[in-house]
């Protein structure tokens, strides 16, 4: 059976449009990562690619010197150019299958999912774990209609093998229930970004997610 051995469990997606305490996103993932977050992946999907690379490879570096997982979303050729850690793919992106014929064992990949039927295909398709959501209603995600929830994730967590990190309006208070049902690790943007004291605010996320989820690596 697959090994399986995540060194995070805070996931910490970006999106500099939800800042809202006038800092850019750089100093906020430096905050996050002061914190103690140990994954960050970096989506700003509407950046220009010169502009996404450049911000990229300061990200790069910047999780190095605190020993955190850089991911990017999408762009294959970003991640590969700035050695992040991983990529990670969307519905509409190469799928993980061709992805892992490229990059062999050299890059982690995640996906995200929405269905048992897309989280099935990704962990086939050799995925080292998956987003599924949105569990909770999340504003980004409103337009597609009502949310797999809850139901969802204690289906998907027994059914596959590789880690399922739970997304979509996750905030603290509903850190046990994604536990409870199975969840390996959380997903965040806006509990982290929008709070106005970022590193106080990884740290309380980090101390609930201790309190509250399995510490198992699964075989
Ligand atoms: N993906 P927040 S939900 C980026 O369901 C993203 O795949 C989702 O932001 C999915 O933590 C989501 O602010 C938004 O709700 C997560």
């Amino acid at each position: 059976m697959k090994r399986i051995n995540l060194d995070f469990k805070l996931y910490l997606i970006t999106d500099r449009k939800l800042l809202t305490h006038n800092c850019s996103l750089l100093t906020a993932v430096k905050e996050a990562l002061k914190g103690g977050v140990k994954a960050v992946q970096l989506r700003e999907k509407d950046m220009g690619t010169r502009e996404l690379l450049t911000v990229a490879y300061r990200m790069r570096a910047l999780t190095k010197k605190y020993g955190a997982k850089l991911f990017i979303n999408d762009r294959l050729d970003i991640a590969r150019a700035v050695g992040a850690d991983g990529v990670h793919l969307t519905q509409n992106s190469i799928p993980a299958h061709a992805v892992r014929s490229i990059v062999k064992k050299k890059l982690s990949i995640g996906v995200s999912t929405h269905s048992l039927r897309e989280a099935r295909e990704a962990e086939k398709g050799g995925a080292d774990f998956i987003t599924l959501g949105p569990i909770y209603k999340t504003p980004s995600k409103l337009k597609f209609g009502r949310p797999p929830g809850i139901t969802t994730l204690k289906n998907v967590t027994k059914s596959i093998k590789i880690p399922v990190f739970a997304i979509g309006g996750i905030k603290i208070s509903t850190i046990r229930d994604v536990g409870k049902a199975g969840a390996y690790g959380i997903s965040m943007i806006s509990e982290v970004f929008k709070a106005e004291d970022i590193q106080g605010k990884t740290r309380e996320i980090i101390k609930k997610v201790r309190e509250s989820m399995s510490k198992e690596v699964r075989d």
